[in-house]
């Protein structure tokens, strides 16, 4: 199959999630096109099936927003009759699925008929699209997609309160390559990293308000008074400097180290010995998930699809939202034993493997299946 998957090309979960899909795919023998427009963070154009191109949106001053949509429809159209693609998967819904179904459109008025999938990651639902400005827009465009696809079932339920939905979605839950996720290093290497009596501590995101970041720090900082721990914090995001100035305000500045963007986060998770994602919102959690390939055991909050990944008391534990006394003392409970840290790494890693790339890239091929045969 000839597929053409559009995403976010930047740090994020969608569009990791559509990149390691579409390599997952040329290893099935498809040949896939990335439509996006920057070459995808964890994309390596290694393989003879991969394809990327680029969609430019040419800065013109009357306009003060800059139209996207409209180069990705042009672009998709494009494409698809360059290539003779099959099938568009499209990765979050705004605006991808939009400017999908334009192109589809487009298309049928040159006798090409072609089916588009819709994944729907989390924000495009319960942050972005139910805004009054684009729900009109973001329900039309998951109506008029061929099949819809949601990465847990709380999205799917989400989608379905929040939006007037006609098209039955399916989940299908976000992956990883377990095999992948294997220590590449020693005990030497974590010394670079922390005092060999010190446990490690680590945090993944885009530093955005819904991923509670200063939560994470006041959770390590009742962590670190108890047992003596290093704070890893990896990604950029608008939330970095008030949480730099809130270590400094807590005096444990030289306890948290913020890493920026990293395209291996397995080679920073095999140091861990915990990770923390409190989030308020949370379709997924992806970054938990990575944590746990690696056997880092996750302290979550229970929001969204995070129960249906982090196992309360197997892999981690989940509390509500913002009890950050609950989060530490749980944390505590793991890190102050070495059998019982020792016990949770081993069950993180376990549970990882309900998500392995080789049980639900099938899941995708089969929903592939059913589109082709709508159109
Ligand atoms: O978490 C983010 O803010 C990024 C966002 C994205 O679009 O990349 O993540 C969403 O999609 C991920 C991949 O499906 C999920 O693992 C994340 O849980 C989801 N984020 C939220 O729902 C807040």
């Amino acid at each position: 199959m000839k597929i053409a998957i559009v995403c976010y090309p930047t740090f994020g979960g969608s569009g990791v999630v559509a990149t390691e899909l579409g390599i997952a795919l040329t290893e099935h023998g498809h040949e896939v096109h990335f439509i996006t427009y920057k070459q995808p963070v964890r994309l390596e154009l290694i393989s003879h099936h991969i394809h990327y191109h680029e969609v430019s949106v040419p800065d013109y001053p009357l306009f003060h927003f800059q139209p996207y949509e409209l180069a990705l429809s042009s672009k998709l159209v494009n494409v698809v009759k360059q290539h003779q693609i099959d099938l568009l998967h499209v990765h979050y819904a705004i605006p991808h699925a939009y400017a999908g179904y334009m192109a589809k459109k487009m298309l049928e008025c040159e006798g090409i008929s072609i089916p588009m999938v819709t994944t729907l990651h989390g924000t495009d639902i319960t942050l972005v699209g139910s805004h009054p400005y684009y729900k009109p827009a973001v329900t039309f465009s998951i109506n008029r997609s061929d099949v819809v696809t949601s990465v847990s079932q709380s999205l799917k339920d989400d989608t379905n309160r929040l939006f007037d939905i006609t098209n039955e979605i399916i989940v299908v839950p976000n992956f990883i390559d377990v095999a992948k996720h294997v220590n590449p290093y020693t005990e030497c290497q974590r010394d670079l990293m922390a005092e060999p009596h010190e446990r490690i501590i680590t945090h993944i995101s885009n530093l955005r308000p819904v991923k509670r970041v200063p939560d994470v720090i006041e959770i390590f900082d009742r962590i670190n008074k108890k047992i003596p721990s290093r704070l890893l914090i990896v990604g950029e995001g608008p939330d970095k400097k008030a949480c730099e100035e809130l270590c400094e305000s807590k005096g444990i500045e030289n306890k948290v180290a913020f890493l920026g963007n990293s395209n291996e986060v397995n080679k920073i998770l095999c140091f861990s010995d915990l990770f923390l994602l409190p989030s308020e919102k949370e379709s997924f959690g992806l970054a938990a998930l990575e944590a746990m390939a690696c056997g880092v055991p996750v302290i979550s909050s229970n929001t969204g699809g995070l129960p249906e990944v982090n196992e309360h008391g197997i892999s981690g534990y989940l509390s509500d939202i913002g009890n950050v006394a609950e989060m530490a003392d749980h944390a505590i409970s793991i890190l102050s034993s070495d059998e019982k840290l020792a016990q949770f790494k081993a069950n993180a890693k376990e549970v990882s493997k309900k998500f392995d790339t080789k049980m639900i890239v099938p899941q995708y091929e089969a929903v592939y299946e059913r589109a082709l045969h709508l159109v």
